[in-house]
């Protein structure tokens, strides 16, 4: 097979960013922003492929702000992301790994809130790990930004390096997909306007946490695991990658459901993902793609971040599925709430 003629016939992500980069002034930045996290990324993608070759030995370093032991890979992450941002036309960057929002240059329209390299605790099981982006527009107050809603962003993206390098896009209102042309350092455009099937029998959870879990998320995955013995009357599969980018993608390609609930673990009681740089950006490519996300009482781009790092519950996936988990929190008291109890015996998926 000439893969080389293949992709002749697809447009570079360059090439396909021409049109939304001259409709205003804010999609054009927005545009800059992308190309300049895709050049990092390339070169992201060549570090992480070649690994202990090139010294990275996944040793861990210091703790960043979350409290999150970080990787010498999040290190040279977090420098290469950050360094693209500066010769793009940002404002402020918010990283996992600093504090604080750096603010880069105060006058120009975006702020980014960014993961540079989100689960690399899997790189040393060489499982699929990604950059995670969102970009709204600068509100009149810098750091101001960062509190609001998920509805104010305007693109959001990832980049998985895994078999292949993808890099998922949401802008304009809808969600395409880039693979990355090695011989060529190019992003090409492979999937056009993705949507997510609306109702996947297919689950992803860490189940080990069920212990911990509220009665609205253990009796839905109960009613998952009886199966066609149970009341939804058919068999579900099950899949835990433990790497957001990776399941994300999954449900955009298949469909299903992935949730990372609140629990009463001490520090989970917010749930594990961080709103700003991992919920936010993959509800808004979830929606883009006719998909849904939710923390279970609440549409997750409708939340408003109170500290840079704060942690959300998310449940993110087809639609029905996740209308359908939103339900069994009705009526349920937040978190806690015994699975035995009557308020939670009242409330169930299919009756
Ligand atoms: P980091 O932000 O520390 O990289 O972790 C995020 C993450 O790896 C997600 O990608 C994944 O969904 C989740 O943690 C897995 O968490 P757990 O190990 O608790 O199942």
């Amino acid at each position: 097979m000439n893969g080389r003629a293949a992709v002749d016939h697809l447009p570079a992500l360059h090439a396909y960013l021409d049109d939304p980069a001259r409709q205003d002034s804010v999609r054009a930045a927005a545009v800059a922003v992308v190309e300049a996290l895709a050049a990092a990324a390339v070169e992201l993608a060549g570090v992480i492929a070649s690994g202990p070759l090139v010294g990275i030995t996944g040793r861990d370093g210091a703790v960043n702000p979350d409290g999150d032991t970080q990787k010498d890979i999040d290190v040279v992450a977090d420098r290469l992301m950050r360094d693209a941002l500066r010769t793009a036309p940002v404002a402020a960057v918010l990283s996992e790994e600093v504090e604080l929002p750096e603010t880069l240059d105060a006058e120009a329209p975006l702020c980014v809130a960014i993961d540079p390299l989100d689960g690399s605790a899997n790189l040393a099981n060489n499982i699929s790990v990604g950059t995670i982006f969102s970009i709204r527009p600068k509100a009149r107050d810098i750091l101001s930004t960062f509190f609001e809603p998920g509805t104010a962003q305007i693109a959001a993206g990832f980049f998985i390096y895994g078999p292949q390098t993808v890099l998922v896009l949401a802008l304009d209102q809808r969600v395409d997909v880039f693979t990355l042309y090695p011989p060529t350092r190019e992003f090409v455009l492979t999937g056009r306007g993705v949507r997510i099937p609306p109702d996947t029998p297919e689950f992803a959870i860490n189940a080990s946490n069920r212990r911990h879990w509220s009665g609205a998320v253990r009796g839905y995955i109960d009613e998952c695991l009886a199966g066609a013995n149970g009341e939804c009357g058919r068999d579900f599969n099950m899949r835990w990658i433990g790497s957001l980018v990776a399941e994300a993608y999954r449900i955009l390609v298949r469909g299903g459901v992935f949730l990372y609930p609140a629990d009463v673990r001490p520090g989970y009681r917010e749930g594990r993902l961080r709103l700003l740089y991992e919920a936010h950006p993959v509800a808004l490519i979830m929606e883009w793609a006719d998909g849904a996300a939710s923390s279970g009482r609440a549409r997750i781009l409708e939340l408003s971040a109170r500290t840079p790092h704060q942690r959300v519950p998310l449940i993110m996936g087809s639609p029905r599925t996740v209308r359908d988990i939103d339900m069994m929190h009705e009526g349920v008291e937040p978190l806690f709430e015994n699975a035995d109890a009557p308020l939670f015996a009242r409330r169930g998926l299919f009756r």
